[in-house]
């Protein structure tokens, strides 16, 4: 590199909440020690490749706006662009990063020299890694951006694209497996369909079924490590998708009996278009021993458009982190910004104010939910709500032996009159308000 993209600045540092620094941290205290934990360990916060790397500033109505020294189409290029990708997670001293095959090198003219193209960059990413010590927190295939792909992946109704997508996941596994990646994701950006006019989902759904339990195979095959999961998304770019919501997805993966080799990597904003809270996917996911990962971002709430900014709303993360710390925390997954600075951002020190409001917010927001569960009083609060049901007489219900008219004829002999009681919706959410 002769002239470093991000000038003089850096490395960034905790600074404490009355800095005005615009590179330094303000929550975000890496080494500091939460539960028992440190902050760094708890979130295991990543930088993306592709909306940092691979997306220029375009829009459906713009060209790219941005001017980055590692455009072009060659390995020379994804050279170039790997050196800034390491300067940059080093800069933020980030642990960890992500990326799909097609951010990090050139597809090139056939999927053999896709794969070649992957494997020498694999081999750049593993020197840079052992110098760095950035780990990768996931790989995973973009099976949505090339033509070939408009009508699915394994969804798809030719068959020769089916066995393409396969080929490629199968290159991309590789090369996570090799570089020791903690998660494998499967997104499936157009495992949907734009109509159902044309559409046979009962034959589409056994595709992606099938397709997911070879993944799983190989996983176990070339004795990789890491975690599947799967990313929820209700639509977009696809006028629906399969992999809808957690609960949605949870269902399918018990269908295909593969929920105990595949979680979930759940995204604010894809929480958000499909009408629910993040709380609510990652609470979910907790309930069903699923919660795999978090892709951390925000979504405008008026766009309807998967618009991935920063999160910057440190008391919206908070009942998500209470959820995730309850879980016993998000390892071996992370919080994995899959965020992007808006088109007019151009300068290279908005990619790194990005990253920093990002972790600040979700900083604060464990420390927060931490504070929460320690003082005890909310987990107490929750706990009275179903004080009730530790009585002998209510189990008792709830055992194989209990019978409607088991049940009924006690509502008779006890004369049972349910009384309404607040629930307190009011007081809960002070009380996690107090925290922040
Ligand atoms: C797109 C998804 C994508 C996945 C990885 O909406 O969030 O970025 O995280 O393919
Ligand atoms: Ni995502
Ligand atoms: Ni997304």
């Amino acid at each position: 590199m002769t002239k470093r993209f991000f000038g003089d600045i850096g490395p960034v540092r905790f600074e404490g909440p009355k800095s005005d620094n615009p590179f330094a941290f303000r929550h975000y205290d890496p080494a500091r020690l939460v539960m028992g934990k440190t902050m760094a360990d708890h979130l295991r916060p990543a930088v993306c490749y592709w909306h940092n790397f691979a997306w220029m500033g375009s829009d459906m109505f713009g060209a790219p706006t941005f001017v980055r020294p590692w455009e072009g189409d060659d390995m020379k290029a994804a050279r170039l662009k790997a050196d800034v990708a390491f300067d940059m997670v080093s800069t933020l001293g980030f642990p960890f990063f992500t990326f799909h095959d097609k951010d990090v090198v050139p597809e090139g003219g056939s999927l053999g020299e896709f794969g070649r193209n992957l494997a020498e960059m694999t081999d750049v990413f593993a020197e840079k890694m052992q110098a760095t010590k950035i780990k990768l927190l996931w790989g995973t295939a973009n099976l949505f951006s090339h033509p070939r792909y408009m009508a699915g992946a394994a969804t798809n109704p030719d068959p020769d694209v089916f066995a393409y997508a396969v080929a490629q996941v199968k290159n991309a596994i590789d090369a996570t497996h090799k570089l020791g990646g903690a998660n494998y994701v499967l997104w499936g950006g157009r495992e949907g369909y734009e109509t159902l006019l044309n559409t046979d989902l009962v034959r589409e759904q056994e595709q992606l079924g099938r397709f997911l339990s070879m993944v799983v195979d190989y996983k176990h095959k070339i004795g990789f490590k890491g975690v599947l999961l799967v990313e929820p998304k209700p639509q977009e770019p696809t006028k629906h998708q399969y992999d809808f919501d957690v609960a949605t997805v949870a269902g399918f993966l018990d269908r295909f009996e593969l929920e105990r080799e595949v979680k979930l990597n759940i995204e604010v904003g894809h929480a958000v278009l499909a009408h629910h809270s993040f709380e609510h996917e990652v609470a979910l996911a907790v309930a069903l021993g699923l919660l795999g990962s978090v892709d951390a971002n925000r979504n405008d709430y008026q766009s309807g458009w998967d618009t991935d900014q920063f999160p910057n709303n440190a008391a919206e993360l908070v009942p998500a982190l209470y959820f995730i710390l309850k879980n016993g925390g998000i390892a071996p997954g992370g919080f994995n910004f899959d965020s992007k600075v808006r088109r007019q951002s151009i300068d290279p020190g908005d990619l790194l104010i990005g990253h920093i409001g990002g972790i600040d917010a979700c900083a604060e927001a464990l420390v927060a939910a931490a504070r929460l569960i320690e003082d005890g009083k909310f987990d107490k609060m929750r706990a009275d709500r179903y004080a009730g049901w530790n009585e002998p007489k209510a189990q008792a219900m709830l055992k194989p032996a209990a019978t409607l008219e088991g049940i009924a004829k006690r509502v008779a002999h006890e004369k049972i009159d349910p009384k309404p009681r607040s629930g307190r919706q009011e007081l809960f959410e002070n009380v996690v308000g107090r925290y922040l």
